[in-house]
């Protein structure tokens, strides 16, 4: 007899051996993070049926104020994670500041940073969204943790990954053993695994970057592009563009299938545009843990130094061995 897939819950808990102690705190928390996903990717279906629904265009059907939908999913998040005893702050790319939750501790010994809705304006033509989300621990047992206890380094997280809407809602993390995808199966409202322990290829034959902004970049990221654009049987080359102006849905064909996604530093925003705590930190340490690399160009971006909440970062991410090749042009080191 064949065997069901198993559920997000069951695979967290069989794992259980593997990281004593933790595995019923990291099992309630993403089955949180599923909970938050399910209820973003239920309002999504509904994405393109707002204005229609609303009946000024403010008010819904059901007498609700309308709200952008990224309002919608940070605040789905909130409600959420309020009312868990294992989380007592959150940080998003919505929110100045973080949401403190002094009421969970000293219970809540989490903190999630998260970036609600990813590639928001696909929303209007029926493209990929997502949720990306890193989860620190609190450094402290005895002191309730500040809006600057959230700002840590890459290397700190205790799991990171994403959620994406796509033609399925997928749920992708890691606990630093590995990365394992489940697709929600929605007839059962369950998240199945799909994708055990996923490797990214070490060379892959496509590239995701917003090419328009080709005359922003220094001559070493101009030179790698180029660069994949020439004919060469031996390497695979030309390689494919594909960029969806989601970097979830990009990312994550890039750990499917290899290659390499570039939001680069630009010569008048060397930090580029990706923000480092909520977008490239759990980004990075996913593909990392599924055997690519992540990088500034010059730097791991899990060493980059934390700074601030909401701090910028240029990424390079994806196959090992095609970020190597673009570290190599970025750094003058190959033209
Ligand atoms: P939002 O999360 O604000 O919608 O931004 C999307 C995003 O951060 C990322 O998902 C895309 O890869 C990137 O921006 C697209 O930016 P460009 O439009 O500049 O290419």
């Amino acid at each position: 007899m064949g065997q069901f897939p198993l559920t997000l819950s069951r695979f967290i808990g069989q794992n259980q051996a593997v990281s004593p102690g933790t595995a019923g705190e990291f099992s309630s928390l993403l089955s949180q993070i599923g909970l938050v996903g399910k209820l973003i990717a239920q309002d999504l279906r509904h994405a393109g049926l707002i204005d229609i629904l609303g009946t000024t265009g403010e008010i819904n059907v059901q007498g609700e104020t309308v709200k952008k939908l990224d309002e919608i999913a940070n605040e789905t998040f909130l409600k959420v994670f309020h009312q868990s005893e294992l989380v007592c702050a959150l940080a998003s790319e919505e929110m100045e500041k973080p949401a403190l939750f002094p009421e969970n501790w000293p219970q809540a010994q989490y903190m999630v940073l998260f970036d609600p809705l990813d590639g928001s304006s696909n929303t209007d033509c029926n493209m990929p969204l997502g949720t990306i989300f890193s989860v620190v621990k609190s450094e402290r047992k005895d002191r309730m943790p500040t809006a600057d206890n959230l700002v840590r380094k890459g290397t700190e997280q205790v799991a990171a990954g994403y959620l994406l809407y796509g033609s399925s809602t997928m749920l992708v993390y890691t606990v630093g053993q590995g990365v394992h995808g489940f697709t929600l199966e929605p007839s059962i409202g369950e998240y199945l695994l799909s994708h055990e322990q996923i490797q990214i290829p070490v060379r892959g034959k496509v590239y995701g970057v917003n090419e328009g902004n080709y005359h922003k970049w220094p001559g070493g990221t101009q030179q790698y592009i180029d660069s994949l654009k020439v004919k060469d049987t031996a390497t695979g080359r030309p390689y494919s563009v594909r960029y969806s102006g989601c970097l979830v849905a990009d990312v994550h064909r890039i750990l499917i299938g290899g290659g390499i996604y570039l939001y680069p530093g630009e010569l008048d925003k060397p930090e580029g545009k990706l923000r480092l705590l909520y977008e490239a930190n759990p980004l990075a340490w996913v593909v990392e843990q599924a055997g690519g690399k992540a990088s500034t160009g010059t730097s791991r971006i899990l060493d980059v130094e934390a700074k601030q909440l909401h701090q910028r970062v240029p990424l390079i991410i994806g196959s090992p061995d095609d970020v190597q090749d673009a570290e190599e042009f970025i750094q003058g080191r190959r033209m």
